[in-house]
């Protein structure tokens, strides 16, 4: 049986991913912060819960533990927004906690991993990364920011990789409506969340993610998708969405 390890696990699209691998026959290690839900979804889906910060050294390197010797996918998916606050005065300690999660927790991770990721012979890594990693937009700036160190990244490592058995793809998706994205991102003000989909008629939702992620996933190792970017019809750019008003 395949294995993956799913980061972010506890919601929204590692949620949905973790599912649809365990759908199309992956023994999923289901890691987030959040031990009750981590630990219901591995029971729904027959995986293994771990209980994993990916801004932990320690922890991430007990994830690796409990992997063990060899793994075919690794889908770095922890990471999220805080805030919309311009460059001028955008608040540090948010910056660098978007930093930490989405830029260093997915390096730590793959550190840890890539080894047995090689010695399963054909290993896949899958960053979730965003439109917000490609084009730039107003109040966006610690994500944007970061979003582009994980394209950067990705873009690096497969150079690095080349000639080892181990495909790196990243998955930029624009607006998709999941429980928590926007509500992070504005502290729980349900209001503002609910008003970053105002009239959008169907924004993606995490499955559409899920789908993308493992047809990635299975397809034959010898192909190598760089970048899926996935927007919903109504968003023509990251700037042009299509409102009903
Ligand atoms: C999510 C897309 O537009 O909120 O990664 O930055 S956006």
């Amino acid at each position: 049986m395949p294995t993956a390890v799913v980061t972010g696990a506890s919601s929204g699209i590692g949620a949905a991913t973790a599912r649809s691998l365990a759908a199309a026959g992956y023994h999923v290690f289901c890691a987030a912060r959040r031990r009750d839900r981590v630990r219901a979804l591995a029971t729904e889906i027959g995986g293994t819960a771990v209980v994993c910060d990916v801004t932990d050294e320690v922890q991430v390197a007990a994830l690796a533990a409990t992997v063990g010797s060899s793994l075919d996918l690794l889908l770095n998916n922890a990471g999220g927004a805080i805030g919309t606050d311009p460059v001028e005065s955008g608040d540090v300690d948010d910056w660098r906690r978007m930093y930490e999660v989405n830029v260093i927790g997915t390096l730590l991770v793959t550190q840890a991993l890539l080894p047995a990721l090689v010695a399963s012979g054909a290993g896949t890594i899958v960053n979730l990364g965003s439109t917000a990693g490609h084009v730039p937009y107003e109040g966006g700036g610690g994500y944007v920011s970061a979003k582009h160190g994980v394209a950067a990244m990705t873009e690096t490592l497969r150079l690095e990789l080349n000639g080892r058995p181990v495909r790196i793809t990243e998955i930029a998706p624009g607006m998709v409506r999941t429980d928590e994205f926007a509500l992070n991102r504005f502290a729980g003000d349900e209001s503002r969340a609910d008003a970053v989909y105002a009239g959008v008629r169907e924004p993606l939702v995490a499955e559409d993610i899920a789908d993308a992620i493992t047809w990635v996933a299975t397809r034959p190792s010898h192909v190598n998708i760089d970048l899926m970017v996935l927007k919903p019809l109504a968003q023509a750019a990251a700037h042009k969405v299509h409102r009903e008003l």
